[in-house]
Formats: structure tokens, C-alpha cells, sequence
């Protein structure tokens, strides 16, 4: 029989050590990564995690990355799930990128991880809800209890049709 899985991408992007890696593994500690790429499967569904690291969001990475996610990913079945520290700065070039990052990846539902939320200083949900228009999970990534508010975000971005 054909290989008949749903499959969704999922593109984790933000800029260096904002917990990209420590998303994937709180949903996953066992994942394995295979070259720039993490394979989640489940019996209905193969979800593949895409991982870029970007400093303040330059144009020439993203926009090779984002040729291959679209290339390999299925339009609509597809995310973008940008990652910040959750601090003013972060989430500020975080909002003047979002329609860059619109062009770039067209037929994409986009949210906003807001990890860190353990240390101090952090913007909050409603904060960066406001200033992005983006769905948004507040989070702290090295929190294994926060597992389950992750799969539900994840849950609520791939069966809602708000956040395109
Ligand atoms: N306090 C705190 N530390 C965190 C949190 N999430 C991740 N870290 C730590 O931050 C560091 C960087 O996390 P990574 O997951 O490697 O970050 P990344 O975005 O994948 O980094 P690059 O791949 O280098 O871009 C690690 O030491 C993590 O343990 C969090 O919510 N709170
Ligand atoms: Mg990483």
C-alpha cells in the first residue's frame, strides 16, 4: 500500500539560542534529527520539523530556507512557528519581519512560540498577541510539564483556520 500518512512541515525559525532545539525535544526527547530536519511519526501523521536559526531575520537565509520548506512541504499542511525569547527587542524585530516573512512563505499558517517565559522580563501572550496579530504559546521550553500546552498549540494552529 501507498504511503498514505498526513503529512505536515513545520518550520521552527528565531534567532540563535531562543530554544529551537528544546522545543523539538520537549515534544520529543528520543527525536532524532536528520541533517537539518527532526521526524516526528505517529500512526495517522508525519510531522517534519524544520529548524533556522536566523540573526535579525536576514533576507538571504530566509529566503533560501524558505525554497526548500516550500518545495517539501504541502501547501496549507504547513507552518511556520516563529520562536522568540520573548524579550521587547526580540519580539519587536520579530514584528517588523512578519511581512517579509509573509512573502516568503505564501499558504503557510504562522504562530509565535514566546519561550523563556521563566526568566525575567518576558513579554506575556496578550502583549505579543497585540503587537503581532499572530496566535501566540506562552512557554519555557526546559519545563517538561510544559509538554502538553505545546501539542495543544500545535493541535489548535493545524485543525483552526485563524493565524493565515
Ligand atoms: N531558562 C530557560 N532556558 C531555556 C529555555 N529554552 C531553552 N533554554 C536554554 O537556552 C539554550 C539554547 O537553547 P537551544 O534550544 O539550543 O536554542 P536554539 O534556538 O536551538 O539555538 P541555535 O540552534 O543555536 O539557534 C539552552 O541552554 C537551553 O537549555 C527556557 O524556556 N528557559
Ligand atoms: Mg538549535
Amino acid at each position: 500500500m501507498k504511503d498514505e500518512k498526513k503529512q505536515i512541515a513545520l518550520a521552527l525559525i528565531g534567532q540563535p539560542g531562543v530554544g529551537k532545539s528544546t522545543i523539538v525535544r520537549l515534544i520529543d526527547e528520543t527525536v532524532e534529527s536528520r541533517g537539518t530536519t527532526y521526524v516526528i511519526e505517529t500512526d495517522a501523521v508525519r510531522y517534519t520539523f524544520w529548524e533556522l536559526q536566523t540573526s535579525s531575520y536576514e533576507p538571504e537565509r530566509l529566503s533560501i530556507f524558505s525554497t526548500s520548506f516550500l518545495n517539501e512541504s504541502i501547501p496549507y499542511n504547513r507552518y511556520l512557528l516563529i520562536v522568540t525569547n520573548s524579550t521587547q527587542e526580540d519580539v519587536n524585530q520579530l514584528k517588523y519581519s512578519k511581512r517579509y516573512l509573509r512573502s516568503l512563505f505564501p499558504k503557510t499558517k504562522f504562530g509565535i512560540i514566546a519561550n523563556m517565559q521563566d526568566l525575567k522580563d518576558r513579554l506575556n501572550r496578550t502583549r505579543i498577541e497585540k503587537m503581532t496579530s499572530l496566535p501566540t504559546l506562552e512557554i519555557s521550553a526546559i519545563n517538561e510539564s510544559h509538554r502538553s500546552r505545546l501539542i495543544n498549540f500545535i493541535s489548535y494552529l493545524i485543525n483552526s483556520e485563524s493565524g493565515l
